[in-house]
């Protein structure tokens, strides 16, 4: 006879089997057996979070500053359609998460009782796989799949649906044992010789880094590629991550999600290789492709749902993007030779004048010279669904217990989900939220002027009253600093970043639209 246990402690049990240390939740009825058997799991973490949104945004921050599988439980129906925009950015970004929440006992939810719904439905658009369990028996099985779904790349959320009468039932279940997919499986002799014919007999290769290089850690190995070829390297338009070692000499920043823009950046190309990305992720519709016409492309990556999705490729490789680099990179030397090397010195010396570093010398000289201007320029600082920012902070800060970490946010994001301030102070996080606040939506008041000519601006200042943030801060039990003076800042943040504790410096810039 196997051990006896009851569904909420073998759920916990799986959890922690699959390497969870932390539950990030916010519990209601649903979830009591939960609650309930955390007693018996110390070992675990539980981390409240005062709306679901949180909840689930604090759990991908943990995962995307780890790199690890994370869990978390909201609660029924409405609780999981508050995740909803989270989960949201969370596909995109293809976080490893198994998101669960309580259900009705079966049979009750057939009598439609409060807060009932259909969650597997709900969720199933926004994730991976999408279940409720049955059985008791069933549980190991859904857990550990539910982990390898998540973890096995194309990584990304799942959904399990936990109804109250599993969780609280008792039977004789074996736990199952875990797996992990190993994906890091070298490309074919073919195709990596075919990659390197191709990238020698382009003039102008340029690079499109994306966030697989941070997952597959191959940020050396893409830079590697880039100063073999003596080939720029941007990050795609739509970038999750730092996708590239910013001080590499080959990068180039992001390519922004102006169509028109993009265009002309890569027009000077004859072949763009693409590592790990959905490369022109844009924003707003434009009359303007962003891809130039007859630019060929190269895509290596693991998430083939981006393979060739809106352009098609010449070659599209679905491989681990660190295998595939670290075969093609020397193929690429020994077949190119002193030709290639003498090339590529010359390409890097070109980008001296034009890259990320280059820019960003310039960028500091630039807004140096607004540096006593009052209010304070908003460029003297700089910026998905939003309000996922704040929130992931405190998922990056409890995935780093021992590094200060800063959140940079709008007051206007700040405001979707203010209250995660509490979850970082109720830790005692080393967390520096730092928020500019310009007193409203000033991108949508530029997005109105710019594509209506229109400077009534309906909904989109938070003038009468004012938020005051730094109050706002204090009532959650943080330190709480307000800059207006500009001189003030580089003192007052050095201060601030240098002590421990969860603070908020608000910092009011001006919100003038042009
Ligand atoms: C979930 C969600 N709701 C609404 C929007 C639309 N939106 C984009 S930016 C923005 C305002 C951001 O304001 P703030 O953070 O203060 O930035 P600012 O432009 O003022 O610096 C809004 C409402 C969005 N992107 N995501
Ligand atoms: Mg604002």
């Amino acid at each position: 006879m196997k051990n006896r246990i009851t569904g909420r402690s073998a759920f916990l049990a799986l959890l922690k089997d699959e390497g969870i240390t932390h539950l990030f939740g916010n519990p209601g009825t649903t979830e009591l057996p939960i609650m309930h058997a955390l007693k018996d799991h110390p070992d675990l973490t539980y981390v409240m979070a005062m709306q679901e949104s949180l909840v689930v945004a604090i759990a991908d921050g943990f995962s995307r500053a780890s790199g690890r599988l994370v869990a978390c439980n909201v609660h029924v129906a409405p609780g999981l359609g508050n995740a909803m925009g989270s989960l949201y950015n969370a596909k995109f970004t293809g976080t490893p998460m198994i998101l669960t929440a309580g259900q009705q006992e079966q049979g009750h939810g057939l009598m439609e009782p409060v807060l009932y719904g259909p969650l597997v439905q709900m969720a199933e658009p926004l994730v991976k796989w999408a279940v409720e369990v049955t059985r008791l028996e069933d549980l190991p099985r859904i857990v550990r799949r539910a982990a390898k779904i998540a973890t096995t790349p194309p990584t990304g959320p799942v959904f399990i649906s936990l109804p109250g009468d599993i969780l609280n039932s008792e039977a004789g279940i074996d736990l199952g044992r875990s797996t992990r997919v190993d994906t890091r499986v070298r490309p074919s002799d073919e195709v990596l010789q075919a990659l390197t014919q191709r990238i020698l007999r382009a003039q102008r290769p340029v690079i499109i880094a994306g966030d697989e290089i941070v997952k597959s850690d191959a940020l050396a190995e893409a830079a590697s590629l880039a100063e073999t070829l003596g080939a720029p390297a941007y990050q795609c338009s739509t970038p999750y991550s730092a996708q590239f070692l910013s001080e590499n000499p080959c990068f180039m920043g992001a390519l922004s999600r102006l169509q028109k823009q993009v265009r002309e950046v890569l027009s000077p190309y004859d072949l763009m290789i693409v590592l790990g990305a959905d490369p022109l992720r844009m924003s707003v519709y434009s009359e303007v492709d962003p891809m130039p016409d007859g630019l060929s492309m190269l895509q290596i990556g693991l998430v083939d749902w981006d393979l060739a999705k809106n352009y098609g490729a010449e070659i599209a490789l679905k491989a681990d993007v660190k295998e595939t680099l670290r075969a093609l990179v020397p193929a690429l030397k020994a077949a190119g030779g002193a030709a290639l090397e003498a090339r590529a010195k010359q390409g890097v010396a070109e980008l001296a004048s034009k890259n990320w570093t280059a820019k960003r010398k310039a960028a500091i000289e630039q807004i140096s010279k607004a540096k006593e201007k009052s209010p304070i320029d908003p460029d003297w600082l700089a910026l998905q669904g939003i309000g996922w920012g704040l929130p992931a902070s405190v998922g990056v800060s409890l995935a780093n217990p021992h590094r200060p970490v800063v959140c940079f946010s709008g007051d206007g994001s700040a405001m979707y989900s203010i209250q995660a301030l509490w979850t970082a102070a109720h830790h005692k996080l080393p967390l520096n939220v730092v928020i500019v606040n310009n007193g409203g939506y000033r991108i949508i008041k530029q997005r109105l002027l710019a594509f209506h000519g229109d400077d009534h601006y309906v909904g989109m200042d938070f003038v009468d009253p004012a938020v005051d943030f730094a109050g706002l801060a204090r009532s959650f039990g943080l330190e709480a600093i307000k800059i207006s003076d500009g001189r003030e800042l580089k003192p007052k943040l050095s201060d601030a970043f240098a002590r421990p504790g969860a603070k908020l410096i608000e910092v009011m810039v001006d919100g003038t639209v042009n």
